[in-house]
């Protein structure tokens, strides 16, 4: 409607005013996806999120995305300001696991290289030897656990899991989970796969194991977009953030896409599956956060910068 392109309008004019660009999830909501693409910014997993970022001359960042991602943001490029729609966009990852419980833990288990997942604070960073993120954590503790190393792994149990039986590497794991995809359940998906037998499943290893069991492809969001246009099937059942769709129809227009069932009594729970914080970051706040940073801006402590940045830089450099 005429109000949603006045904000697209003004965001447009803004972004070339302040310098900035924006840079958004594939979990954000399409139109927030779509705008970025139409000014030259990106849209990707946190880990293109943070190189795009790093290398894009604007002096101003806009992180559509949540906390963790603003803050990696702040963290690889402090000269730049990093701005983020709302700074109340926070992950239950993240929420579940405190910097003070998360290094007391890490003290219990001081024989083990640490291991921990993007979605943490830079507080949490700051404790890791290195930060993955799901499209690279199998490789990069294949490699460690080649070298010899114990893991400890943290914040989610169900990737953690999930790393362990694909490398076969000896890890302790943190009891976190995402609450979005916590929710993916295998009964009911079982019975959608009987009513869809043609259909390839597609899940994110943020998933519990007996929904990964299932699945045709596991991957982060970029290698589940990926394995939805390279697979046969044209028909996808799809257990992940329903914000993906937007990426995934633009690789493969012409496959149909059905969403993985959340909820425990077999009905398929349309549009359930979308992260309450990944929602936060609309076109008003958008428009908000480029007019008035105040409030809006990510700062991070220069010391524990200084430790989160050591660990960051390995996942940037890691070539596997
Ligand atoms: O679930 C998330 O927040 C993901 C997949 C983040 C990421 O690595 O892009
Ligand atoms: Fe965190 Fe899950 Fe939301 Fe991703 S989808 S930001 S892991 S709560």
């Amino acid at each position: 409607d005429s109000q949603r392109s006045a904000y697209i309008q003004s965001i447009k004019q803004l972004l070339k005013v302040k310098d900035a660009v924006l840079v958004a999830h594939y979990y954000c909501d399409p139109e927030i996806q779509a705008l970025a693409e139409a000014t030259g910014g990106c849209v990707a997993d946190s880990l293109e999120m943070a190189r795009f970022g790093n290398n894009h001359p604007a002096s101003t960042l806009i992180v559509a995305g949540v906390r963790f991602m603003g803050e990696t943001a702040k963290i690889l490029t402090p000269e730049k300001t990093v701005i983020m729609p709302t700074l109340e966009a926070t992950c239950s990852l993240d929420l579940g696991c405190p910097p003070d419980d998360f290094s007391a833990f890490c003290d219990s288990h001081p024989e083990h290289t640490v291991v921990v997942y993007a979605n943490t604070s830079a507080a949490v960073k700051a404790r890791a030897d290195w930060v993955v993120t799901s499209s690279i954590a199998v490789d990069v503790v294949d490699y460690l656990d080649s070298e010899g190393h114990k893991i400890l792994w943290a914040p989610d149990k169900h990737l953690g899991a999930y790393v362990a039986k694909q490398t076969g590497a000896d890890m302790v794991l943190w009891q976190g989970a995402c609450i979005v995809h916590d929710e993916f359940k295998a009964k009911a998906l079982r019975e959608l796969k009987l009513q869809h037998p043609d259909a390839a499943v597609l899940v994110h290893p943020e998933s519990p194991a007996n929904v990964i069991e299932l699945a045709d492809a596991v991957g982060s969001t970029s290698q589940l977009i990926a394995a939805a246009r390279d697979l046969p099937q044209q028909k996808l059942i799809v257990a992940t953030d329903r914000g993906i769709f937007y990426k995934m129809q633009q690789a493969c227009p012409g496959k149909e896409m059905i969403e993985a069932p959340t909820g425990g009594n077999g009905a398929t729970c349309r549009s359930c599956a979308h992260c309450p914080w990944m929602a936060m970051n609309g076109l008003v706040a958008i428009e908000q956060a480029l007019l008035d940073k105040t409030g809006r801006e990510v700062f991070v402590d220069a010391k524990v910068r200084e430790k989160a940045l050591v660990p960051l830089n390995r996942m940037l450099g890691f070539n596997k």
